[in-house]
């Protein structure tokens, strides 16, 4: 990791390791993660059958989905010693607290991509001024196209109500304006950001990044993770 790639991970809030796992590393879990669903979306009137999640409200699904497939291992598999020494370089200090890897799924045909009614949130509550809390990385398990459900990340979120960034204010109201609204965050030098990729890709975000999850408007089922490294003094 070089001196400018640090650079950009704390204007941006975020990093994109691409192929930071080769697709052969990641095609096991990802094949267990459709062996699951198959089982579950078969099971007539069960929790994940297609009926009974396409009743519940589009990321309620996500939760729903994710709390009912396990992968034996994954965590080890994907929080690697090469991702904390990573991490580690990122943040110039090694993480004091690792939380357990979680699925992240979302069932197909989720309906139209969009921006609107998304849920844009922070995971932990802290100073934009301050050090760095922690990061969050997102796994894409397998191909994950534009529109598929990515998380969304909003770059330089985290920076609000610092030198030459909005206040949490405005972009409070730039997210409540409906409209155009990648050109009203770019104005206020804001990007939105889509972890869409290819299946071992890595994205690593600022804890303190607004964030949301996203319809998946494809035919596949949209697969990835995400750990969070906690560093000293952060709160969670
Ligand atoms: O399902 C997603 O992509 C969003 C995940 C998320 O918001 C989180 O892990 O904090």
């Amino acid at each position: 990791m070089n001196q400018s790639q640090k650079s950009l991970f704390i204007d941006s809030g975020y990093q994109r390791l691409e192929v930071f796992y080769s697709k052969k590393a990641v095609a096991g879990i990802g094949a267990k993660v459709l062996d699951e669903f198959k089982l579950l979306s078969s099971q007539r009137g069960g929790l994940a059958s297609a009926s009974s999640l396409q009743k519940l409200p589009v990321f309620q699904q996500i939760g729903k989905l994710s709390a009912r497939i396990k992968v034996p291992g994954l965590h080890e598999s994907l929080s690697t010693p090469e991702l904390i020494a990573c991490i580690t370089r990122l943040a110039g200090r090694p993480p004091s607290a690792i939380q357990d890897t979680q699925l992240l799924l979302s069932p197909p045909n989720q309906g139209a991509s969009t921006l609107e009614n998304l849920n844009w949130h922070v995971d932990i509550a802290a100073n934009p001024k301050g050090p760095l809390p922690g990061i969050q990385a997102f796994f894409l398990i397998d191909d994950v196209a534009p529109g598929g459900g990515a998380t969304l990340a909003l770059a330089g979120s985290h920076r609000v109500n610092t030198q030459g960034m909005p206040t949490s204010s405005q972009l409070r109201e730039a997210l409540k304006t409906p409209g155009d609204l990648r050109g009203n965050l770019h104005r206020l030098g804001i990007e939105i950001i889509e972890m869409s990729g290819r299946a071992g890709d890595v994205f690593l975000m600022d804890l303190r990044v607004l964030h949301t999850p996203s319809v998946n408007s494809t035919k596949n089922v949209r697969m990835m993770a995400t750990t969070r490294f906690f560093f000293d003094g952060s709160s969670r």
